[in-house]
């Protein structure tokens, strides 16, 4: 196994973490069923992590089992299908308490991530740029840390007995955190290192917050949506961006922010942001706020779904859970019914439609529809504009320019050394005109100053 597998990033690719074999288990409480979709994104989560799912199993309850989750017999079960399937790790499907994992571990004799811990361990190894490798670490040190102290000496005891040799070599899902270098240093140093990075992130926000404001005379569009639901995709097909767009979970960390043409000269700022996903851990949210920043602070969202997804519904939801957790204020939002090419139960679409009359429907991949959407927003930009006639000094050329950019000119007459310009503009842009141009005077249908 591989050493040191976080602080390589550049290596990570080589790790054997394609090797690591897992086993999900999933718990039922009383009122849940049991269905095809049961599991269905864990295993999505394990497979963008990198494992292979080697098997799986779940247990109905009344109520988690406090000590072990799951109950003795279960356990010892799942002990047996770990052996049989030759598999050295353990994901739960909900959140375990670090006792819970130290119970569990103990038994199966195996390493265990509950799912936070498995999509802290997605965002670590995705994590591109310097902001989102601090923004992981802060919500792996809040995360794990505590959980640290049993698993890493459990850890290294299954490392020792494997003949593999001390804690170094233990690695792969779930151990890319800052585990390694902390199992040695104590809490204190934990608490000023997380004090250190909510420091450094509290700066970029800052900077965030900057550079969106001096976005501001822009129409400004978010892409929000599901992980996987073809955000980064539908960005591409808009501006030809060439963003990152997988077939896995979590492809894009960072914000992608690309001006969308919309013909006759007028153009909106696009953002392409990081999915969401049910239960997103709350320390990730957090720690993501800065990135978020520009959906925060969007003229429109467009919350971009997988109408082929059987859980469609339950994913609207989630987003609009996770969108509330941000305080997103109340942005006007359009669903964009998105993979429409691979609908496969038009029932659902069908459904789908009748709660959300006003979505739009579109193929990201295949380009249907794709024109609806800049369309609306050039629709949502210019209905934002009021009408207004300005007059400019003609020799203030920062001011025309200005006005040929962020105004929908429908008229220009030119009166001895002024222009008098008939136009349509945003009254933020309007705001930002007066204050990069002092002389430039409101008039009134009859050429009067106002
Ligand atoms: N059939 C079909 N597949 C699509 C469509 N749009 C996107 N996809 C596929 O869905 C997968 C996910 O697309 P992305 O654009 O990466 O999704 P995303 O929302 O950006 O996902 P994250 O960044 O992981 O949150 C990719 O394999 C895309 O090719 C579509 O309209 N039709
Ligand atoms: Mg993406």
């Amino acid at each position: 196994m591989a050493k040191n597998t976080w602080i390589n990033q550049a290596g990570r690719d080589d790790l054997a973490v394609s090797e690591e074999r897992a086993v999900l288990v999933g718990v039922l409480l009383d009122d849940e069923k049991l269905s095809d979709t049961t599991l269905v994104e864990l295993t999505e989560l394990a497979r963008s992590a990198g494992a292979v799912v080697v098997d799986k199993t779940v247990q109905r309850r009344k109520t988690y089992n406090a000590a072990s989750c799951v109950g003795k017999g279960k356990l010892e079960e799942i002990r047996q299908r770990a052996d049989a399937a030759d598999a050295n790790l353990i994901i739960f499907d909900n959140d375990l308490s670090p006792s819970q994992i130290r119970e569990i571990e103990a038994v199966t004799h195996r390493k265990v991530l509950d799912r936070s811990e498995l999509i802290l361990d997605i965002f670590a190894s995705r994590a591109r740029t310097a902001e989102a490798r601090l923004q992981v670490e802060l919500a792996q040190l809040e995360y794990t840390a505590p959980r640290l102290r049993g698993m890493w000496t459990h850890l290294e005891r299954i490392a020792g007995a494997g003949g593999a040799g001390g804690a170094g070599s233990v690695g792969g899902i779930g151990t890319r955190g800052p585990g390694e270098r902390q199992i040695e240093i104590d809490r204190r140093i934990v608490g000023r290192r997380i004090a250190f990075l909510k420091d450094k992130l509290a700066e970029i926000h800052r900077r965030r917050v900057r550079e969106v404001a001096a976005r501001r005379d822009y129409f400004k569009v978010s892409l929000v949506g599901y992980t996987n639901a073809g955000k980064s995709t539908l960005m591409n097909a808009l501006t030809g961006a060439g963003a990152r767009a997988e077939d896995r979970l979590f492809a894009t960390l960072d914000t992608l922010t690309r001006r969308v043409e919309l013909g006759a000269g007028r153009a909106a700022l696009l953002s392409d942001t990081v999915g969401f996903i049910r239960n997103l851990p709350h320390h990730l949210v957090a720690s993501f706020r800065a990135t978020l920043e520009e959906a925060i602070h969007a003229d429109l969202l467009l919350h971009v779904v997988d109408a082929s997804s059987t859980e469609a519904a339950e994913q609207i939801a989630a987003v609009n859970e996770v969108l509330h957790d941000l305080e997103v204020p109340d942005t006007p939002m359009v669903i964009v019914l998105n993979k429409v090419d691979a609908v496969r139960d038009e029932t659902l679409l069908t459904i789908l439609r009748h709660e959300h009359p006003k979505a739009l429907e579109v193929s990201a991949l295949t380009g249907q529809g794709v024109d609806q959407v800049r369309n609306l927003i050039d629709e949502r930009m210019r209905g934002e504009r009021t009408s207004v006639t300005l007059s400019i000094a003609q020799r203030n050329g920062k001011a025309l320019n200005f006005v040929d950019r962020f105004a929908d000119v429908d008229e220009r007459e030119y009166d001895e050394d002024r222009v008098i310009v008939h136009a349509r503009m945003s009254p933020r842009a309007l705001e930002e005109l007066h204050k990069i141009a002092a002389d430039v005077r409101h008039v009134d249908v009859n050429g009067h100053d106002e």
